[in-house]
């Protein structure tokens, strides 16, 4: 699945491109089938309807797991480093993870799990939410993950909105020296959440938590039933190509975040082949991805991408500045971490404490790099090439999506010529294209354009849960018979892309994806709120920031409370990663005579760029333009 040579990821990507099934079929072969294709592709992206190795059995853990225990039982799967430095690390062997995943597999049926039901996960970063998700996956019940950041009414608006009837949490999760109290965010979420019969708690920070009586059971209970019960082993269920292994909930331009959902065979094939060959991984290497498993780089990057290729992956519950802004490198040198892969927003933060923090780190291990979740600025992208990678190790910089499931254009590891601030060629099976406005591919180099995909691969999304409408407008109405990526890019010269961020109403900050009008629908929700406008601005570490212009008359005389008010609200319906940055109080926003707000306007003065404001003239009231300019934070 590795192409060794850069002629050879040129002979192999245009065989990609004129025979795409005879590609993916030889890739398909590397992996374990109960049962092999009839067909490899079937496609239209009208409906849109995308089938991959069509009539193919099988379950992904026996690829993450079981087909890895003849040979390499001992190799550790999962090595996990704690929050807390002084508390003991933990190794967890293919065969460990293997007997934990079908033990938790069967707690999981006993308390009336099966195949096709929705099960809500909402843990910290312990081997334990790596075997909830391969246990589910085990039974072919779909896991809805989310992230520890999100607060009780966004998990109860996912909870509903996939009709989960199981949720799997902890007491409470450390991050730094901040506590979350997991379980009791769950128990605000589940008063609207009438679909849960069951909640399974893990014990990790021994928070106090309230167990409802004949809906809670501890975790630790649970196992020690299954042991007393004495069988260890759990079957996988069989499932088809195309049934549903995941939902992913991500922010898009409109209010609503999204179910993205993947299926077994394709997804399986796509994140294995493209870890393989992007990171060039070998057998024994240590491989260290710091993304959290609540985000699809950690579902790709952490579980099942790296466990297909049996892997050793490094997995961490802390934060990269606690106890220190040393911690990342403690832990490479601890491991002997040879592939290291993280995001911009880390390495600019780390980046911002001085080299000071380098000293005495033994960074010799690693080999090769990598980075994830938006554009890695040139002076980010040297840093990290001089400082942690001491000139010899190669960057892998790897656009991707969640909705894509895995890399689509990036470098491969010592094959492709690397280019700072560039994700430089797509890998083989993605054909990409540039379009203009009005959906005209643009052909050449040296071209700016919006990002679209013209022909499926096995990763791609297959529907939104519950709305296939949804999908099919959100990504493939724009541009006929493409996939619309959302995001604008460069090519250049040689043929090299660059991202140049999204050209949608979607910001990315610290590499998490947040729309524009979830932040201002929270907003809004302020009984002191009429109405309220959100933009992104250039922010040093997180890349973007969330600058807000709100209307709000009545203040109680006070606008720094309110300001904090204000915050509080988004922090409760959505989480505190969409907190705003900033806050300007204005007495109208600029909108057009037909009641357009003018978010380009804003956008500009939130940049702090007010020489040239554009055409202001269809504004229905110009004037505001002023006052918020002269407001601008
Ligand atoms: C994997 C992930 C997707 C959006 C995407 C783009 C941005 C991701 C990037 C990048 C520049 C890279 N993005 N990787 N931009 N260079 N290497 O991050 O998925 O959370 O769905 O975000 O992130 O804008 O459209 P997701």
């Amino acid at each position: 699945m590795q192409v060794k040579t850069f002629d050879e990821y040129q002979q192999v990507y245009r065989k990609s491109v004129e025979e795409p099934e005879a590609f993916w079929a030889e890739i398909a072969e590397n992996f374990k089938w109960r049962k092999k294709w009839d067909k490899v592709l079937e496609w239209n992206f009208t409906e849109p309807k995308v089938e991959w190795f069509k009539g193919a059995k099988l379950n992904i853990t026996e690829n993450c797991l079981d087909r890895h225990l003849e040979n390499n039982a001992d190799t550790p799967a999962i090595i996990w480093e704690p929050n807390d430095p002084s508390e003991n690390h933990r190794i967890l062997t293919y065969k460990q993870l293997h007997d934990k995943v079908c033990q938790f597999a069967n707690v999981l049926k006993n308390n009336g799990a099966k195949k096709g039901d929705r099960i809500c996960i909402y843990m910290p970063m312990v081997p334990e939410l790596a075997i909830a998700v391969l246990a589910c996956a085990r039974l072919g019940a779909v896991h809805s993950v989310v992230f520890g950041g999100f607060s009780a009414q966004s998990i109860a608006d996912r909870i509903k909105d996939a009709e989960c009837n199981i949720v799997i949490t902890a007491d409470g999760a450390e991050r730094g020296n901040k506590n979350v109290p997991l379980k009791s965010v769950i128990d605000d979420a589940l008063v609207q959440c009438p679909s849960i019969k069951r909640v399974i708690v893990l014990t990790r920070s021994h928070t106090p938590v309230s167990m409802i009586k004949g809906r809670d059971v501890w975790w630790e209970d649970e196992v020690k039933k299954v042991e007393t019960q004495g069988n260890p082993d759990c079957p996988a269920e069989e499932m088809d190509t195309e049934d549903m292994l995941f939902i992913l909930y991500t922010s898009g331009s409109t209010g609503k975040p999204k179910g993205v959902v993947h299926t077994c065979g394709g997804y399986m094939v796509y994140a294995g082949y493209t870890f393989a060959n992007a990171f060039q991984y070998q057998p024994g290497e240590v491989y260290f991805c710091t993304a959290d498993i609540g985000w699809i780089t950690g579902h790709s990057y952490i579980a099942y991408g790296p466990l297909t290729q049996g892997a050793t992956v490094v997995m961490f519950e802390g934060i990269p500045t606690y106890p220190d802004a040393g911690r990342f490198w403690d832990i490479v040198d601890k491991f002997k971490v040879n592939i290291f892969y993280t995001a911009p927003t880390a390495i600019r933060s780390l980046m911002s404490f001085g080299d000071d923090i380098l000293k005495g780190k033994d960074l010799s291990s690693l080999t090769k790099l990598g980075s994830v979740g938006e554009p890695l600025n040139e002076e980010a992208w040297h840093w990290f090439n001089d400082k942690i990678g001491k000139g010899k190790c190669p960057i892998v910089d790897t656009w991707w999506q969640t909705e894509t499931g895995g890399f689509m254009i990036s470098p491969i590891a010592n094959v492709t010529p690397l280019k700072p601030g560039y994700a430089s060629l797509p890998l083989p099976g993605v054909q990409t294209v540039l379009v203009d406005e009005n959906g005209k591919e643009i052909e050449g180099n040296g071209v700016s354009g919006n990002l679209c995909i013209k022909f499926p691969w096995p990763g791609i999304l297959r529907t939104t849960y519950g709305d296939h409408e949804r999908c099919r407008q959100t990504y493939f109405a724009t541009y006929e018979n493409m996939y619309f990526t959302g995001d604008g890019v460069l090519r250049d010269e040689d043929g090299y892309y660059r991202i140049t961020g999204r050209v949608d109403d979607v910001l990315n900050v610290s590499g998490h994806r947040i729309g524009t009008a979830e932040v201002e629908n929270a907003l809004n929700m302020h009984s002191s709120v009429v109405e309220s406008a959100v933009v992104g601005y250039p922010h040093d570490i997180k890349g973007q920031g969330v600058y807000a212009f709100v209307v709000s008359p009545d203040k109680h005389g006070n606008e720094d409370i309110t300001r904090k008010d204000i915050i509080m609200t988004v922090s409760r319906i959505i989480g505190p990663i969409a907190k705003p940055d900033k806050i300007q109080f204005v007495s109208g926003l600029p909108k057009t005579r037909s009641g357009k707000i003018m978010r380009r306007i804003l956008r500009k003065i939130a940049e702090g760029d007010t020489s040239n404001l554009g055409d202001t003239s269809t504004l229905l009231d110009p004037g505001v333009v002023e006052e918020i300019k002269a407001g601008a934070l």
